[in-house]
């Protein structure tokens, strides 16, 4: 419960009251010209914002309008990996990859390859084959698969984490790892440049966002591979973050030290469970972090909405189960330089309501509580007025962020704005009496 006290004289809450208008008309001027897209905001940093993309949800209206609406980037979540493309030796599918590209560019997005070799998701054959035919399967299966998408791919993740986690900053085993050694990501590389030229070539890793063991190994890698002229373009940092595993606060510092290697950096799939202002605050870092570096050339997010997340108990994403917009999406918006946004994806009209109860009550005053409950249709922000009977006073307020016009109060979200369909939240008051029992009349609710 966060309550602010309320010690302003009416005349310096009228003096408020009229800066605060003269305030927002300075924002809506400014909202006007503000992007109110995720990918909006970040092409105007000479960023893109990008999300994972499943094609299983390619059918679904609010997810694709979601993404359509919000998202200039796409990598598709999975149909692009070992087992999906090549589930059995030189027998290559691209059906659902296509999907996902094809809906990408009809939308004018870019799409992120990810990713060509990978221990995970690796069909079974491959960890059957001796050294010289897994050389030749590793590097068929990168020509054929950029060969399918040559020209059409931003950048790819042509070696997904191959170093383990922990302090050693020692390879992860894998077949490529035991059967051929650590020429092997050279090898990748260098056959990848030559299968697309136009694509930029990334080494993707998780818990390499601060300066670590494991991200000193992978810099260890990238300066050598610059210094040899193998060819490499960026380094993903996935930014899989949760409360074991916070956004570190070394993150710009470790993003710059690789920038300053020559190649660019991206946050390709950021997630962080939590919710709420704390959520916000740690997607708000990340947003800051890579935009206080040049070459942090874009941010992906690990899907559209918490219903399909990988982790979907944690709540990690921007947009809950609903599709209703976060206080994590405001914040990065925000943070992007834009404002407004999330839409309204269930397409129909946002409502609310606002309904009024005393839950205490004394001699010389009582408590009020106004529960807001959004109607059909998620809702990102809400405003009620509540008037108070002469000559009652307002002493305190909580979960709200009220302005004023004299017995007027109009009572807005403090950090309680977005809601899902169906769902309530609340806010209170305590009321000096004066003599006066009257309850306060609420005004009715309306969606902002
Ligand atoms: O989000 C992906 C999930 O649907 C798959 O089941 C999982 C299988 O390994 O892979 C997830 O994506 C991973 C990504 O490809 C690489 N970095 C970690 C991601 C989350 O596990």
């Amino acid at each position: 419960m966060r309550m602010t006290l309320l010690r302003l004289s009416r005349a310096a809450t009228a003096a408020l009251v009229a800066g605060a208008a003269l305030t927002a008309a300075a924002h809506s001027a400014e909202a006007a010209e503000a992007a109110d897209t995720l990918g909006s905001a970040a092409a105007a940093q000479g960023r893109y914002f990008g999300t994972a993309v499943a094609a299983s949800h390619l059918g679904e209206a609010d997810y694709v309008s979601t993404l359509n609406r919000e998202f200039n980037s796409a990598t598709p979540e999975n149909e692009m990996k070992w087992d999906a493309t090549e589930p059995t030796r030189g027998t290559f599918t691209f059906s659902a990859a296509d999907q996902v590209v094809d809906h990408a560019q009809a939308q004018g997005m870019d799409v992120r390859g990810h990713t060509l070799v990978w221990h995970s998701q690796l069909p079974s054959w491959v960890g059957g084959l001796g050294a010289a035919d897994l050389r030749s399967a590793m590097n068929n299966h990168i020509n054929r698969v950029m060969g399918h998408y040559k020209g059409q791919i931003h950048s790819w993740d042509v070696v997904n984490e191959a170093f383990q986690d922990g302090g050693s900053g020692a390879r992860r085993s894998s077949p490529f790892q035991d059967k051929l050694g650590d020429g092997y990501i050279e090898e990748a590389f260098r056959t990848a440049r030559a299968a697309d030229p136009a694509a930029k070539l990334c080494y993707n890793d998780y818990n390499t966002d601060g300066v670590n063991a494991k991200s000193t190994a992978v810099y260890t890698m990238v300066k050598d591979f610059k210094s040899r002229g193998v060819p490499i373009d960026c380094v993903g940092f996935q930014g899989h973050f949760n409360s074991n595993s916070p956004v570190p606060s070394d993150l710009r510092a470790n993003l710059q030290r690789f920038a300053d290697l020559g190649v660019d950096v991206q946050i390709t799939e950021l997630d962080i469970e939590g919710s709420g202002a704390a959520q916000a605050d740690s997607y708000a870092r990340v947003v800051e972090a890579c935009l206080a570096v040049d070459r942090c050339t874009g941010i992906t997010v690990w899907g559209v909405t918490d219903k399909y997340s990988w982790r979907s108990s944690g709540t990690p994403l921007l947009f809950d189960g609903n599709y209703a917009a976060k206080p994590a999406y405001h914040a990065v918006l925000s943070a992007l330089g834009g404002s407004g946004g999330g839409g309204n994806p269930g397409g129909g009209t946002a409502t609310c309501t606002a309904t009024y109860t005393r839950t205490a009550d004394w001699s010389s005053g009582y408590n009020g509580q106004v529960t807001i409950t959004a109607g059909s249709e998620p809702i990102g922000s809400w405003a009620a007025t509540v008037t108070f009977a002469s000559p009652q006073r307002v002493q305190a307020t909580w979960n709200t962020t009220p302005t004023w016009s004299g017995n007027v109060m109009t009572a807005r979200p403090s950090w309680n704005g977005t809601l899902a369909a169906g769902a309530s939240t609340s806010f209170g008051f305590t009321v000096a009496k004066n003599g006066s029992d009257a309850a306060p009349v609420v005004g009715g609710c309306t969606v902002s």
